[in-house]
């Protein structure tokens, strides 16, 4: 266990508001999640779409089974109600993903989501949150439940739209992002002038990997005001982004060779390639020249802003632009850090959640897309991935 996260409750009444601002969260959160839950067609409840994931329907039950036990399990000494499906959604190396397409039906997914709740509820009840125990000290193992939970919706999302890839063929018309839609106009900048700032954050309600807030120091720069558009993704596929080896890293051609990568992950094409629609959560849809690119690898994104003439911000220059307060952007922003921790970082509330993926293999990637909950949206939280990974909402913002 780890100790010294700061308590921030004050008194009973405090405590009687913070319970109920956990319990009116987590159950706006669970609304999504169930509603996200009719979205996926029964064919694909329980088969991996995708290398890199589990079934979709394991998601669910992970969901539920994180709750209990960080807040049965770990926060109050509790024993789970079932041990078997504590194992199955658990994401551990002894559950391997090819181990988890046995699951439950919907129905008891479903009635596993509500019981691991009800108890989860009837402990707030019954906890005082004035407690040493770092994660019982201000509700955390709820918050982290909360913010979990969240992030695999995100992760669920993703994975609908693999599905829609999969499922069905993309209609000719009207679908189209077509030759015409290049922009050949590179996105306008803003200069940011350097200065030291405090990055990260100590906010007992945030993730370890944020943890601990520290000055930086960052040189004067410049950062494209929106991310990359769609429009501009083409114009950089028709003068031969995709095919000029000198663009790409010799690991990022390396994959885009073996994987023949040619546009992002969720651009189908159409019309013998002449057009491309976009496989979204429920079926395939237009793609608008001027929204932002979605669902590109580290390497893609790395290789455009070379082509154009940029590079990628460092995670502390988009922080440092980043205004305090309310984090805008419909897709998460590729940056050139690798996923490493802060000074004064300590694992919390376990080496799974960041350390193991703290190997410098790991790229961060900023801000938030339009699947990404507010509670996850802040200036602080880092996401990372492997630099093949573009199975995200992932765009990018250059800077120079
Ligand atoms: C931060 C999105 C990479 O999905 O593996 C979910 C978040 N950690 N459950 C992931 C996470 C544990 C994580 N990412
Ligand atoms: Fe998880």
């Amino acid at each position: 266990m780890t100790a010294g996260q700061p308590m921030i409750i004050a008194s009973k009444s405090n405590q009687t508001n913070r319970k109920q601002e956990l319990r009116r969260k987590v159950s706006l959160a669970r609304e999504r999640t169930l509603a996200l839950l009719t979205w996926v067609p029964d064919e694909f409840f329980q088969i991996r779409v995708h290398d890199f994931y589990s079934p979709v329907g394991w998601h669910f039950g992970h969901i539920g089974m994180t709750e209990e036990a960080w807040v049965l399990e770990h926060a109050l000494q509790k024993p789970c109600r079932d041990e078997r499906l504590r194992f199955l959604f658990a994401n551990i190396p002894d559950n391997p993903k090819d181990n988890r397409v046995n699951l439950p039906s919907r129905e008891e997914v479903v009635a596993y989501l509500a019981a691991t709740r009800q108890r989860a509820m009837e402990a707030l009840e019954q906890t005082d949150l004035y407690d040493s125990n770092p994660l019982i000290a201000d509700g955390y193992a709820w918050e982290f439940a909360h913010q979990h939970e969240c992030q695999h919706q995100e992760t669920i999302i993703e994975m609908l739209q693999l599905i829609t890839k999969r499922s069905t063929a993309p209609q000719t018309t009207p679908f189209g992002l077509r030759e015409s839609d290049a922009i050949d106009t590179p996105t306008e900048m803003r200069v940011v002038s350097g200065d030291v700032f405090r990055m990260g954050s100590d906010d007992p309600n945030g993730y370890d990997n944020e943890k601990t807030a520290h000055d930086v120091e960052v040189a004067s720069f410049e950062l494209d005001v929106a991310p990359v558009s769609a429009g501009q993704w083409l114009h950089f596929m028709r003068e031969g982004g995709y095919r000029q080896r000198g663009l790409w890293t010799p690991d990022g051609w390396q994959w885009r060779e073996q994987e023949n990568v040619t546009a992002p992950e969720y651009w189908n094409p159409v019309q013998a390639g002449n057009a491309y629609a976009y496989a979204g959560p429920r079926g395939f849809r237009d793609i608008d020249p001027n929204e932002p690119v979605s669902s590109l690898s580290w390497y893609e994104a790395e290789a455009y802003a070379r082509w154009i003439g940029k590079r990628l911000p460092a995670e502390a220059e988009w922080e440092f632009a980043a205004e305090p307060g309310e984090v805008p952007g419909s897709v998460w922003q590729w940056t050139s850090s690798p996923f490493l921790p802060y000074p004064g970082f300590r694992a919390f509330p376990y080496d799974g959640y960041s350390v193991e993926h703290m190997d410098g293999r790991h790229y961060v990637c900023r801000g938030g897309s339009w699947a990404t909950d507010t509670c996850i949206r802040r200036r602080t939280f880092r996401n990372w991935y492997v630099p093949t990974y573009r199975q995200g909402l992932l765009g990018v913002k250059c800077a120079k």
